[in-house]
């Protein structure tokens, strides 16, 4: 999290984890693409022309808080080929919530642990531990054939703090209903570290508002948006409870 006193603007960085292909950068394009554009800049992709993502990704969205206040988001994808160690390593560093979007075909389980692994890792060798960071899991391409059941899934999500999201980010399912689980995990681990609602008058509920209707969610309530994990809900309701 950055803070400029001066310009009244508050910049929090989110990541977008996981495994090659496994569809970070087609969810920042659907978010990108649900987003008024008035809060969205242009994304920004580096990629080779087989879709892989050489550097980063990112979405820069901007929100008007009450009072003078505006909140930057900076929502970055890392490049989830094997190779690319080095550039997660950096695009990890100070984020301040992670979503790691895992692939639902059976035959990439295998990748995704190794990913989480690397996320761990990644994150250790910047002086964070996994446990601390403010994360939700996507099961991306739900569509697809032989993937791993939502029985299964479900009950993985049952046994994990972290919420669940179910998506197929190619027709934009479960893209902003992932990104504010993020968001809002994120808002409360840095509201009670930094004391935001005090110091700003900006509350976690009157925000989470402001963004949800920006992403084209004006009409949904919030318990609304965020039920739609399949786990580990308790802690995206009511966060306040675990600290
Ligand atoms: N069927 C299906 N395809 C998807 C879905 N999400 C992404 N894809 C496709 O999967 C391929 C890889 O998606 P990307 O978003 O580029 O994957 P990535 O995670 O950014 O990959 P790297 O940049 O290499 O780490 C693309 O061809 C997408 O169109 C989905 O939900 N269903
Ligand atoms: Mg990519």
């Amino acid at each position: 999290m950055q803070l400029d006193f001066t310009a009244r603007e508050l910049t929090i960085k989110l990541v977008y984890y996981g495994p090659a292909l496994s569809g970070k950068t087609t969810n920042l394009q659907a978010l990108h693409a649900a987003a008024d554009p008035g809060s969205s800049g242009r994304l920004m992709t580096l990629e080779t022309k087989d879709d892989r993502t050489l550097f980063f990704d990112l979405l820069p969205l901007t929100f008007k808080g009450k009072g003078d206040l505006s909140v930057r988001l900076k929502v970055f994808t890392v490049p989830g080929q094997v190779i690319h160690g080095a550039t997660r390593r950096l695009v990890v560093q100070g984020a301040d919530g992670v979503a790691f979007i895992a692939d639902s075909q059976n035959a990439e389980t295998q990748h995704n642990a190794e990913a989480f692994l690397d996320l761990r890792e990644n994150l250790k060798a910047n002086g964070f531990s996994l446990s601390q960071m403010p994360l939700i899991i996507q099961f991306n391409k739900r569509d697809m054939q032989d993937v791993r059941t939502d029985e299964e899934l479900g009950k993985l999500a049952s046994q994990g703090k972290e919420p669940v999201y179910l998506a197929v980010a190619t027709w934009g399912d479960g893209v902003v209903e992932s990104f504010m689980g993020l968001l809002k995990l994120t808002w409360d681990a840095l509201d009670s570290q930094h004391r935001l609602a005090d110091k700003f008058g900006l509350e976690s509920n009157e925000f989470m508002q402001e963004v949800a209707s920006q992403l084209g969610m004006g009409d949904r309530s919030m318990d609304n948006i965020f039920d739609a994990a399949v786990g580990g809900k308790q802690k995206v309701l009511n966060p306040g409870v675990s600290k």
